[in-house]
């Protein structure tokens, strides 16, 4: 009887406890990181000087992200320096040299290094139709790093203004070239229509049509872009809400979910103040508790020619190295 009763009052405790329980608990995000920003300057010199129009990204200051704990970069690039003639044609080997020299350096230290053509699905302005150039063109890409687990294909920054299934077609031509490369360990994030946007994904199409995307070695991770101003644009450093990042989160999570697919932040920012910080952690907290789907955020920028922007986490002098970074540090590591 004692004995029964010890483990009644066992079971009547653990019950007790397993109420508060059940309300899931924050976990750490894997994937923290930042968006270096510079060699896709200049977005209308296509052909540009190095140094002039844009810039390739400071080793050290990676370095110094990285004794922060950051463990993803995004390099933004162009696809019209990478390969200046046709999506099949040859590569710069100067552009290409400064791409693989940046990835080499991050992965060496065993972070990811996110390869991103910052084109809205454009090359030379014009939106891309030719999904077997552009297979080509990620089939060439790919074969390059095929043998770095650490790299990360990012399909294309930010489509938009483009027929739906369009995106789609580029997508999954994305994927089957960089598959066919050899590149098979590799993650790759595809990204939608209309920027990408988390708090757009379903009423967009975005979530209907790119449910469909096939990866024979299953590593797709669906890239979102938020930011928290009003129009989402991502260019005011006033935030609508101390709750609005996970506002917007809300319907892409439960998407994700129901369909048991994964997805990354790739862009998210908002400005240095009581309020957008508020919803910064908010958000990161909300991710936190679903870290099924989500495997992080990646802050937009850093880079060495950011100045006063008012995002900016390049170190020292970005105003979100210190007003932003030690603020949300904490939801990753
Ligand atoms: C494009 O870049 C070249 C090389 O730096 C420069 O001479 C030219 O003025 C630039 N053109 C524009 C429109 O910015
Ligand atoms: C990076 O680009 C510059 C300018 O074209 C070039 O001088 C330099 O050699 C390149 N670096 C590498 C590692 O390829
Ligand atoms: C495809 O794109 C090219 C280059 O922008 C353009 O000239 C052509 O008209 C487009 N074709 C279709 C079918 O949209
Ligand atoms: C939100 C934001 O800052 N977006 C920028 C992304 O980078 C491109 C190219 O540098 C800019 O044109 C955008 O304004």
């Amino acid at each position: 009887m004692l004995l029964t009763n010890i483990f009644a009052a066992a079971a009547m405790v653990t019950t007790a406890f397993a109420a508060p329980s059940e309300k899931r608990q924050s976990k750490k995000l894997k994937w923290f990181g930042v968006n270096e920003s510079g060699a896709e300057f200049g977005e209308k010199n296509f052909t540009g000087v190095y140094g002039k129009e844009y810039t390739w990204y400071d080793l050290n200051t990676i370095d110094q992200f990285m004794a922060q704990g950051m463990n993803i970069f995004r390099l933004n690039f162009l696809m019209e320096r990478l390969t200046p003639n046709t999506l099949t044609g040859d590569f710069d080997p100067l552009y290409l040299g400064n791409l693989s020299q940046q990835i080499e350096h991050i992965t060496s230290k065993g972070s990811y290094a996110m390869v991103q053509p910052h084109n809205y699905g454009r090359f030379y302005g014009n939106i891309i139709n030719d999904t077997a150039g552009f297979k080509t063109w990620w089939q060439n890409v790919a074969a390059v790093y095929k043998n770095n687990e650490l790299v990360v294909f990012d399909t294309n920054n930010e489509f938009h203004d483009m027929d739906q299934q369009l995106v789609f077609d580029l997508n999954q031509a994305a994927i089957d070239g960089i598959r066919a490369s050899g590149a098979t360990k590799q993650y790759i994030t595809p990204e939608g229509n209309s920027w990408t946007g988390a708090w757009t994904w379903i009423s967009s199409g975005n979530a209907a049509s790119l449910i469909n995307l096939k990866d024979p070695q299953d590593k797709l991770i669906y890239q979102m872009h938020q930011y928290l101003d009003s129009d989402g644009s991502g260019t005011s450093a006033t935030c609508v809400s101390a709750t609005i990042f996970k506002e917007r989160l809300q319907d892409a999570t439960k998407w994700l979910k129901d369909n048991k697919k994964q997805g990354v932040i790739g862009e998210y920012g908002a400005g240095v103040n009581t309020q957008c910080i508020s919803a910064l952690k908010d958000g990161l907290s909300y991710m936190g508790e679903n870290t099924d789907v989500w495997w992080g955020a990646i802050w937009w920028a850093a880079g060495p020619w950011w100045a006063d922007y008012i995002y900016s986490m390049e170190p020292t002098s970005g105003v979100a190295w210190n007003g932003i970074l030690p603020q949300v540090k904490s939801y990753f590591v």
